[in-house]
């Protein structure tokens, strides 16, 4: 014979899996989404062809962009509104830059202006997401253990 107390705990957990399985997916979700989970990435900008390739990066911040002149004239990396710059860029010379903040920064060559690039650093995620994304899974969660309680 099967007691009704022994059958409890497994109704319970029955009941508080989905919440249990929802809250353990947002977790992974928001995990690698977390500030300092990741890794820096250094990006490559190739200027070349009187372009800048590519000429639009996403990136997060604490990334490197580092710009490499393939072409065969001077070239530089210069903010739009003149916030910094690379200085001349002869042949094969780099230019790196770390960006740390969230902004969407605009840069061209001031030698040839039509040559023009974008850095967006850490827009594309929103800031928010890895802390929503914990606190939904937090709710799944308390959910599942109100809705146990006015079962029992
Ligand atoms: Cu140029």
């Amino acid at each position: 014979m099967i007691s009704k107390t022994k059958r409890e705990p497994v109704t319970r957990f029955r009941a508080l899996l989905p919440a249990i399985l929802s809250a353990m997916f947002l977790f992974v979700l928001a995990v690698p989404l977390a500030p300092g989970a990741r890794a820096a990435t250094t990006w490559q900008v190739s200027i070349v062809n009187y372009d800048f390739q590519p000429d639009s990066l996403e990136i997060m911040p604490g990334d490197t962009v580092v710009w490499t002149n393939d072409g065969t004239v001077t070239h530089d990396v210069t903010e739009s509104g003149g916030a910094w710059t690379s200085g001349s860029l002869l042949p094969d010379e780099t230019f790196t830059k770390t960006f740390d903040t969230i902004d969407v920064v605009n840069y061209y060559c001031s030698i040839h202006p039509t040559m023009t690039g974008t850095v967006s650093v850490g827009t594309e995620i929103p800031e928010f997401s890895s802390t929503f994304l914990v606190v939904l899974g937090m709710m799944g969660l308390l959910i599942g253990v109100v809705v146990i309680r006015k079962k029992h």
